[in-house]
């Protein structure tokens, strides 16, 4: 069976009832202009469709269909036409309507449910970053036909499937930390070549797109010296100077899945003794975290275990003067040891669920010092296995 249409199913059989997702749309880069169209996962994960202004509709007793966008005759001109034996081929889902034709056919359902599951969606701005407005929009819409109807979030449920991989998922994982791995690699043996971020950046996006013909999963962080205690530093324009490191955060989008890979290296000449041990304290954190991962943990424990052991490397650094205060652990260390890699680069989890097998995850201990303009992180992306873990992205060694 095909993998949408797999997904589709078990989802079903989660919730029953009606359930509605819409893809995402594209959004205004500058006017008329839009950004590069980014998918919304979850409908991509129940359709393997990457096209703008689709709905899913899940229907476990009468079928599922999807909905066309809606297109004017100007549209069609210059993005082309709606596909429907193409997108019929991908998602494996049969029923296909016009944009009229299926919202008739979704209106009348909609008067009939008592119950109707949506991803919903605030609109609410965090990190400067507003939400793509398709989900707000299908739920204002469901409001206007029936006021009445009981809108369940399906998010969790989604979330709960998605963090556990299935084998189709982690053999496109690998993929995309394999072409993360190899591109990393090579600009670390060319490190000599290079004179400033952007041109890192630029061989970075270069091989992601001539080898493997993908784009980055996220902006890459390419930060050199002090940048590099900025955790979100995404300006990439720097020049080096010698002695410096450069701490690289990258990752390929490749088959919709995303790598997630951190690496720290040394900028010509010897590092700094200082620099050694602050990286020896995170490769020691790493080394130490991976020991410990494997199905059953809790994430409260895993977390508790990783601040002591990065407790502790902090002491002998002399950086705090003691393991206990997880404030100032914090000072150093200020982000999450792991995350959910996937669809999304932080993919939904829900963290109240013990660490399972096939979830994948990165591990990325990190010490920021900006009073000595060093930061340092390492990050591994991470199969959870039957008695332990695997790393997918061991293939890139991690020395400085
Ligand atoms: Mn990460």
């Amino acid at each position: 069976m095909n993998h949408y249409q797999q997904n589709r199913t078990r989802l079903a059989n989660i919730t029953g009832g009606l359930i509605v997702i819409p893809a995402n749309y594209k959004m205004e880069m500058s006017l008329d202009t839009a950004y590069p169209f980014r998918q919304d996962s979850n409908f991509y994960y129940l359709t393997g469709v990457d096209e703008p202004g689709w709905i899913l509709v899940i229907d476990k007793n009468n079928g599922d269909y999807l909905i066309a966008p809606k297109k004017s005759t100007q549209e069609t001109i210059f993005d082309g036409e709606n596909n429907f034996e193409n997108i019929s081929g991908i998602s494996a889902v049969k029923n296909i309507y016009e944009h009229r034709e299926g919202w008739e056919k979704l209106k009348k359902q909609i008067k009939t449910a008592s119950q109707i599951y949506l991803p919903v969606s605030s609109s609410k701005i965090d990190w400067q970053i507003a939400p793509n407005p398709s989900n707000i929009s299908l739920t204002r819409k469901v409001k206007a036909i029936k006021t009445s109807i009981n809108i369940k979030d399906i998010k969790p449920n989604l979330a709960k499937m998605r963090s556990i991989k299935q084998d189709y998922e982690i053999d496109l994982l690998q993929k995309a930390v394999d072409s993360t791995c190899e591109t990393l690699r090579n600009v670390r043996n060319n490190l000599k070549n290079f004179q400033n971020e952007s041109e890192v950046e630029a061989a970075i996006t270069g091989k992601f797109a001539i080898q493997y013909g993908v784009c980055h999963a996220y902006e890459p962080i390419v930060a050199s010296s002090k940048n590099a205690t900025t955790i979100h530093y995404i300006k990439n324009d720097s020049e080096f100077r010698n002695g410096d490191l450069l701490l690289i955060d990258a990752g390929a989008y490749q088959n919709n899945y995303c790598g997630d890979i951190s690496r720290t290296f040394s900028i010509g000449g010897d590092p700094s003794t200082r620099q050694r041990d602050i990286h020896e304290a995170v490769q020691s954190v790493l080394t130490k975290t991976l020991e410990i991962l494997k199905p059953g943990i809790s994430w409260r424990d895993y977390v508790a275990k990783v601040e002591k052991f990065m407790g502790e490397e902090l002491v002998k650094l002399k950086l705090i003067s003691s393991s206990e205060s997880k404030k100032s652990i914090r000072k150093y260390f200020p982000h999450l040891i792991s995350h959910s890699l996937g669809l999304d680069v932080h993919d939904p989890i829900n963290f109240e669920d013990p660490i399972s097998q096939n979830m994948v995850i990165t591990v990325e201990p990190g010490i920021y010092v900006p009073e000595e303009g060093i930061g340092v992180r390492i990050e591994e992306d991470v199969l959870i296995t039957k008695n332990g873990n695997k790393v997918l992205s061991s293939d890139l060694d991690t020395e400085l």
